[in-house]
């Protein structure tokens, strides 16, 4: 059967299997179709009768050009084109060895249509989706030649999918919506106080009891799926804190001695059940993600013994090395000494952003004090993290919360006064609220606190954590339209993009609410007052 094809809507490509590898060719049709309606038919495989639409002017024909690297170069001189680096910082592809992968593209006009230069599938899949994303917003291809690629390879949003049990699918459109904005990354948060979301076979009690936890089934499934798209799934397991959910279920990993409060509990490398825990899990987890990292946590070891967290985080650092990955955790890993060059610390807390003690013990009644001060303490040495993992020489993925973290509510009103009681309920509430365009001025590796230390941004996240989040909905008007501000600023970083940042986010509105987005917020700093009729 002949594809229906709106006109403007076909992508009708050259060389699309051949060069993008049948997973990839079909992952990206796929994205297409769901997020712009955009049909994209390998010119090739076809049949006639489209391909004859497609030439009288239905469709946009585009060559794909793999390139070898060493003719890179050249091309970019011959279309006359302001050069754009190659990407800088870590690659968290499958194998990546080296270099970070070249996801740089040259789009020229052709006889045929539009000539796509690239010299990685990666370049060729984020050129087709810009494409995409221009029929979007306008309706069309422009045949103006231009060259583009990421400032840095690894470009990802981290996901919080235990506070709330998004499903399999769920996470599959997340995947989809950061494909259609370029990010290379979906950071996969999997356990953590309140629940341990993803079924281990080394050990099954972890979620027997819950029928929503993602089976390995689920689990597989989304790395392919996320693959096939260009994104990298990067799992985490929080360790060695926030694992009151695994302690409840599996009871011999309980300490030695008790919890330093009953709100905090903590895996106690003395324990010999937990140290072959700490080695199971992780084994199976690297086992079962084919990229190049794995996050072990390390964040919030409220009142754990320093010498007992640098224990326990340097178990599971070792578990990621023995599958022969790198590991990643967040900022607090510093104080282990664990982590050597070529692993990832995840800095999060920018100065201005740390846990307010004093405020803390003036709210609250006298029984919290002793779990205020445990988290004072714990909180008091992050000004030491990122300077400790500089002399490390360990790299920063950088996350700064004022700038990145998407639970936080928006500041302006809403065109939409049915967006009002959501807009009320959701974000963390002791954040200060904050514009949707507050980060159009990010550039990830310019992070002053990284900056400052002497360390090197090697890769930049956004967060959506999800404390208050209920369902996919509230995930998106969270996400959006912020996560595309993000996404842009991750991949241009010191680079100006041009033209009119509000018309570009306006202009994706409708591949937000194809891909089932439909309550991204509609913020008066973007669609004014005159434009409520959307
Ligand atoms: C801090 S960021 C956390 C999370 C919370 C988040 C709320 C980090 C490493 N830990 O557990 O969900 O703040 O924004």
């Amino acid at each position: 059967m002949t594809p229906r094809v709106d006109a403007g809507r076909l992508l009708l490509v050259e060389g699309l299997f051949d060069t993008m590898g049948e997973a990839r060719a079909a992952g990206l049709a796929d994205l297409l179709a769901r997020a712009g309606q955009v049909t994209l038919l390998d010119a090739v495989r076809h049949d006639r009768s489209t391909v004859a639409a497609a030439a009288a002017g239905d469709g946009v024909r585009l060559v794909l050009d793999l390139l070898p690297a060493a003719a890179w170069e050249a091309a970019v001189e011959a279309s006359a084109l302001e050069p754009v680096p190659a990407p800088e910082g870590i690659d968290p592809r499958p194998g990546a060895a080296g270099s970070p992968c070249d996801e740089r593209y040259l789009i020229v006009p052709c006889e045929a249509g539009l000539r796509i230069a690239a010299v990685d599938p990666e370049g060729m899949q984020r050129a087709l989706v810009s494409v995409a994303r221009e029929i979007v917003a306008s309706g069309q291809v422009s045949p103006r030649a231009r060259a583009d690629g990421p400032a840095l390879s690894w470009r990802g949003l981290s996901l919080d999918a235990v506070r709330h049990a998004f499903s399999a699918d769920d996470i599959a459109r997340v995947i989809d919506l950061i494909a259609w904005h370029d990010l290379s990354v979906l950071h996969l948060h999997l356990t953590d106080v309140q629940d341990w979301r993803l079924e281990m076979e080394c050990e099954p009690r972890l979620t027997l009891a819950d029928a929503s936890a993602l089976s390995v089934a689920d689990y597989d499934a989304l790395v392919a799926h996320a693959a096939a798209r260009g994104v990298t799934l990067v799992p985490e397991i929080d360790l060695p804190g926030h694992v009151a959910a695994a302690l409840a279920r599996v009871p011999e990993l309980a300490g030695a001695d008790p919890a330093p409060h009953p709100m905090l509990a903590y895996l106690d490398p003395r324990v010999p059940a937990v140290r072959a825990f700490i080695a199971d899990v992780v084994a199976e987890l690297a086992r079962r993600s084919p990229g190049g990292y794995v996050h072990i946590g390390g964040d919030e070891a409220f009142g754990m013994p320093e010498g007992l967290y640098a224990e326990a985080v340097a178990l599971a650092v070792a578990a990621v090395r023995r599958a022969e990955k790198t590991p990643v955790a967040w900022q607090e890993g510093a104080r282990s000494e664990a982590f050597v060059p070529g692993d990832v610390l995840q800095a999060w807390i920018s100065p201005g952003d740390a846990f307010d003690a004093e405020a803390a013990r003036q709210e609250h009644p006298p029984e919290a004090q002793p779990l205020i001060e445990l988290v004072a303490a714990c909180f008091a040495q992050a000004p030491f993290d990122v300077p400790r993992a500089a002399q490390a020489g360990v790299g920063i993925l950088a996350s700064p919360q004022s700038t990145v973290y998407l639970d936080r509510r928006y500041a302006e009103a809403s065109v939409d006064p049915e967006q009002n009681e959501r807009a009320a309920r959701l974000g963390f509430p002791s954040y200060e609220p904050e514009g949707v365009l507050a980060a159009a001025g990010w550039v990830p590796t310019a992070t002053p606190e990284v900056v400052d230390a002497g360390a090197t941004v090697v890769a930049a996240e956004a967060a959506l954590w999800c404390e208050t989040v209920t369902s996919l909905d509230d995930a998106g008007f969270l996400l959006l339209p912020r996560l595309a501000v993000l996404a842009e600023r991750m991949w241009a970083d010191g680079r100006t993009v041009p033209g009119d940042l509000g018309a570009r986010l306006r202009g994706q509105a409708p591949a937000w609410e194809a891909l089932g987005f439909t309550d991204h917020y509609r913020s008066t700093a973007l669609w004014g007052h005159d434009e409520s009729a959307r």
